[in-house]
């Protein structure tokens, strides 16, 4: 019987990833079919994303499968959140697609209180607030360049513009709308009096279409360059939302922690919850695959770790943004750290103490990560990271501390008690990070898959495909499918 091969695309803040699945004996084989980084440009003022970057890979991965004899039955691309390009009447681009941490949004959150309350909006959509919102950006985007919403005639997240670019065909997807802060919790779609308070424009939200959904074959003339047609249809498109379809939780007991850029660390509800502790505890209520809704907290993440990464190796993490000079033990550029690098060295600082609010504003898109760190310990009194290795530490203990909180937080909001974690993501990869996590929460930690997003990405495809009857199904091969590595807490 001939294999039938399904692509995830899945793009990250980092890194964009393209992997092939199959099903063997019921079980789900993966294979990487191409791998390319992803950074942000400065354009039109703006820190942007590389779309021109972004588009080659996708293209080039869709080869890459060509090239493998491995032609994908269907194909779906998940993203990153809040982001969005904006299309005029002929379809093409209006302005740029500005990267969330883009300091825009500055005040912005301002601009919206001026016209509906935090309470209420929460209320009515359930999403934490986060000012790189797509509905602070859109706040952002009517004072600077009002002149580009009254060109747009509809507005795609980015995957759904690169489902467009592949097949012709807009279609605005549920999960990733979600994250927008202009769905309605409770109704499931746009949220047409919270669109009209805000002053934007109702032709740019249409219908939502869920997971599963069918976008259409490829454009004849991608098709032409790819070397095959398939068909695209969609996932979660909301990384997070694919990746937290593919945890192997033991039960409903386990708290998921999707660990990569960011930290996403919560739980799966049947309903969202938008009282006002919720709110005030800053807790959102992401729209999940099948109405599952994701109630998690935003931790800074694996962000902090890559900015100083990329410092080290003296590379601008920031288009735009001055470098900024810093005293450590070593120089930058003297040596190219690796993450296995980075990790040794923490461990050799094991006893430094200082920790910092790694959730602080102040570690979104500093200058400097390392000089934002420095000056926290500085500014709270503790002692100052001098070497790599204490600037470590003092993350690590500072992201395991916001997982404990964030914890601690989810069983009083929730009334539950949880008695594991489940790590997925490219940050379950670090070991240190896994064996703190343990210590700290006092919870056994289940590391893996490191391809989550990918994988629940697959699963939908999957369902679709009539591999799988159901997620319940799904989730069973998952489990049965990778190793899953188990660190206890000492
Ligand atoms: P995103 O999807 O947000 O781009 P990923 O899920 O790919 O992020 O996770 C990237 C992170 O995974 C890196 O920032 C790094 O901290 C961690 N990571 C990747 N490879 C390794 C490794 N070999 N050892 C430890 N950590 C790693
Ligand atoms: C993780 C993620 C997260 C969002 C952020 C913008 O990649 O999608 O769920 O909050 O990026």
């Amino acid at each position: 019987q001939e294999v039938r091969y399904y692509l995830a695309i899945d793009i990250g803040a980092s890194s964009g990833r393209l992997i092939l699945g199959h099903l063997k004996e019921g079980r789900m084989v993966l294979e990487e079919a191409y791998r390319f980084e992803n950074r942000q440009i400065r354009k039109n003022g703006h820190d942007c994303w590389d779309m021109d970057n972004l588009w080659q890979g996708i293209l080039g991965g869709l080869k890459a499968c060509k090239a493998l004899g491995k032609v994908p039955t269907t194909v779906g691309i998940d993203t990153w959140a809040v982001d969005f390009v904006l299309l005029d009447k002929d379809g093409a681009p209006v302005g740029d697609a500005v990267a969330y941490r883009d300091s825009r949004t500055e005040g912005a959150d301002k601009l919206v209180e001026a016209k509906i309350s935090p309470a209420e909006l929460y209320a009515r959509t359930g999403i934490q607030k986060q000012l790189f919102n797509t509905i602070y950006q859109l706040a952002a985007l009517q004072k600077e360049h009002p002149e580009q919403l009254e060109a747009a005639h509809s507005l795609l997240m980015i995957p759904d513009y690169f489902n467009y670019l592949l097949t012709g065909v807009q279609k605005q997807e549920y999960t990733n709308a979600s994250s927008t802060n202009l769905v309605n919790a409770a109704k499931k779609t746009w949220d047409r009096e919270l669109l009209d308070t805000l002053g934007l424009p109702r032709r740019l939200f249409g219908p939502l279409s869920m997971p599963g959904t069918v976008v259409g074959p490829l454009k004849e003339e991608i098709a032409a360059e790819v070397g095959f047609q398939t068909t695209v249809i969609l996932p979660a498109t909301h990384d997070t939302g694919s990746a937290f379809l593919a945890v192997p939780a033991r039960d409903d007991r386990a708290v998921y922690l999707s660990s990569g850029t960011w930290s996403l660390l919560g739980v799966e509800n049947e309903a969202p919850i938008t009282t006002e502790e919720s709110r005030v505890q800053n807790f959102t209520n992401e729209g999940g695959a099948w109405y599952r809704f994701r109630y998690l907290k935003n931790i800074m993440g694996l962000w902090m770790i890559q900015s100083i990464r990329r410092e080290l190796n003296g590379v601008d993490y920031v288009a735009g943004k001055t470098r900024v000079a810093w005293t450590l033990d070593v120089q930058a550029g003297e040596k190219q750290w690796s993450f296995p690098d980075l990790i040794a060295a923490a461990e050799s600082a094991a006893d430094f103490p200082s920790v910092v609010n790694a959730n602080d504003d102040a570690f979104l898109a500093p200058a400097s990560m390392i000089t934002a760190v420095q000056d926290a310990c500085a500014g709270s009194g503790q002692p100052v990271p001098q070497t790599v290795g204490q600037l470590m530490q003092c993350v690590y203990r500072s992201l395991t501390l916001c997982y404990k909180n964030a914890i601690a937080g989810l069983s009083e909001l929730t009334g539950k008690t949880y008695t594991s974690i489940n790590i997925v993501g490219g940050g379950c990869q670090d070991n240190y990070l896994n064996r703190m996590t343990a210590a700290v929460t006092g919870l056994p930690v289940y590391a893996g898959p490191v391809e989550g997003t990918a994988i629940g990405n697959l699963t939908v495809q999957m369902i679709h495909g009539g591999e799988f009857a159901g997620l319940v199904t799904a989730r069973q091969s998952i489990r049965e499918s990778f190793d899953i590595k188990e660190v206890l807490p000492q």
